[in-house]
């Protein structure tokens, strides 16, 4: 979508989602011990890229998303084993970063849209737990 090429250009995943999920909810950190985890740093600037183009690649097969996601989602059950907990805590903040960016753009719509679209992804990352 438009509101999500600007929030991409924006840069938005580099710094101010992960800041704000480190900062409102600490116990997130705990799985990226071997990340420089200051905003804006190397390592999270291209963590953040990877995470946005699965988030492009799932838009892109919005009718066969758990495939398009089909590795990711063993990569994040076995052996990441990241608690599910996390990708709801997650998902808030990329919301509330988007809309305090764009709080034009952040219509009713949009906002239905990205919640829907980021719930979605996170069932489908987290299917494959035990
Ligand atoms: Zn994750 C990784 C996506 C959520 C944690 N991830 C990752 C990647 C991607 C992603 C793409 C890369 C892979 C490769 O390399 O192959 N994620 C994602 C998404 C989501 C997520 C899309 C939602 C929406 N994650 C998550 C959460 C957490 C995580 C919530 C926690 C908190 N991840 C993670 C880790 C990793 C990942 C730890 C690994 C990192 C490194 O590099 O080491």
């Amino acid at each position: 979508s438009a509101l999500g090429a600007r929030a991409r250009s924006a840069c938005l995943t580099g710094g101010p989602v992960p800041r704000r999920l480190f900062a409102s909810y600490p116990q997130t950190k705990t799985y990226f011990p071997h990340f420089d985890l200051h905003p804006g740093s190397a390592h999270l600037r291209t963590h953040g890229a990877k995470v946005v183009a699965a988030l492009g690649d799932a838009v892109k097969s919005i009718d066969n998303i758990s495939g398009a996601l089909a590795k990711l989602s063993e990569l994040h059950a076995y052996v990441l084993r990241v608690d599910p907990v996390n990708f709801k805590l997650l998902s808030h903040c990329l919301l509330v970063t988007v809309a305090s960016h764009f709080p034009a753009d952040f219509t009713a719509d949009a906002h239905t849209a990205w919640d829907k679209f980021l719930s979605i992804v996170s069932c489908i990352l987290t299917e494959k737990y035990r």
